[in-house]
């Protein structure tokens, strides 16, 4: 068992969240009329879905002092997301994302993001306090492609929460329209040493490593650094590899997927609620939470897809716990 004393913060998150616009009546972006305000951002969709599931979560961000930062600041405190490390930058603004639905697939993302307050985030910005009194650090790879100095702000971060004793996981969240093809792949692979759990989609894990069997991919990303490589198969569900245990969970069924966006984010707050705890036992304990970890995050991905905005649809522990039950909750 890894010594740390209890933290009073499960979780702590850095990264980008914007004002997110769709179309209020999914027509595409050119003709709709009216458009439907929210939030969003991968770490702190991470965030919301884990105080929803009773964990304590202190998410970490730059925004810009103007209404769509403050708004970003009152949703998360609204969802007991601690946000007092959060800096609001009076020279840069928060950045902004439209969602259009697609015939088919995945929704068509346009953002306006560059220079936003938090593409400005550096290593001068990491805190001792970002740390204090917490368990667990979870980043992504969008935070690293939004800025200059992104990339090197999050890897200090990453070795920062460490050296205090954190855990860490990583999830790649690859988006193309961020960087170049070359630079994400060097990048983000360079960041492998200094999580314990990896979790990438399958198709991340073909972009970073090129063709592969899932075993394949479980085994030479574990080499790199990580003690947990987690690969998502999307409606399939997820298949976790450690140094000696590998780890299934079928992917939990919907009838119709409405919006993919944020079934990433909801399946890592679904792993890391059981795993932050079970990281600090012993291999055998920590394999044996390992299902348990799989099938609520499978659940909590796939609850995701059920509705149009990242997060807001996403359960309470005990709404998730009747659905992994299978039981019928009474609604009047
Ligand atoms: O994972 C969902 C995110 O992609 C969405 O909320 C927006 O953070 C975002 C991004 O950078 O794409």
């Amino acid at each position: 068992m890894r010594e740390h004393g209890a933290a009073k913060t499960d979780v702590v998150t850095l990264g980008e969240s914007m004002i997110l616009f769709q179309s209020a009546d999914d027509k595409s972006i050119a003709y709709a009329g009216q458009f439907a305000k929210s939030v969003a951002g991968a770490e702190s969709n991470v965030a919301m879905g884990l105080t929803r599931l009773g964990r304590s979560v202190r998410w970490i961000s730059r925004v810009g002092k103007d209404p769509f930062g403050e708004v970003i600041l009152q949703t998360l405190r609204g969802e007991g997301v601690d946000v007092a490390c959060a800096v609001q930058d009076a020279e840069a603004p928060t950045a902004v994302y439209f969602k259009e639905m697609t015939w088919s697939g995945d929704p068509n993302v346009y953002y306006y993001r560059k220079g936003s307050a938090a593409s400005r985030l550096s290593p001068a910005d990491i805190r001792d306090e970002w740390f204090a009194d917490a368990g667990h650090f979870h980043v992504t790879g969008i935070t690293p492609a939004l800025g200059e100095h992104t990339a090197e702000a999050v890897i200090q971060a990453m070795k920062l929460a460490r050296s205090k004793g954190l855990t860490v996981s990583f999830d790649p969240n690859l988006r193309r329209k961020l960087w170049t093809e070359e630079t994400a792949r060097t990048t983000l692979l360079s960041m492998l040493e200094h999580c314990d759990i990896f979790m990438p989609g399958l198709e991340e894990a073909e972009f970073l490593l090129g063709p592969g069997t899932e075993e394949e991919y479980g085994r030479r990303f574990l080499e790199r650094g990580p003690s947990i490589v987690v690969i998502k198969l999307g409606a399939q569900g997820s298949i976790a590899f450690t140094a000696d245990a590998v780890v299934e969970a079928e992917g939990h069924k919907v009838d119709q997927v409405v919006d993919t966006v944020g079934a990433g984010d909801a399946f890592a707050a679904g792993f890391l609620s059981v795993m932050v705890d079970a990281l600090r036992l012993d291999p055998p304990q920590q394999t044996e939470q390992l299902h348990t970890a799989l099938k609520r995050a499978n659940v909590m991905g796939a609850i995701a897809t059920q509705f149009r905005g990242d997060w807001e649809g996403l359960p309470k522990l005990e709404e998730l716990e009747l659905i992994l039950s299978g039981t019928q909750q009474v609604t009047r």
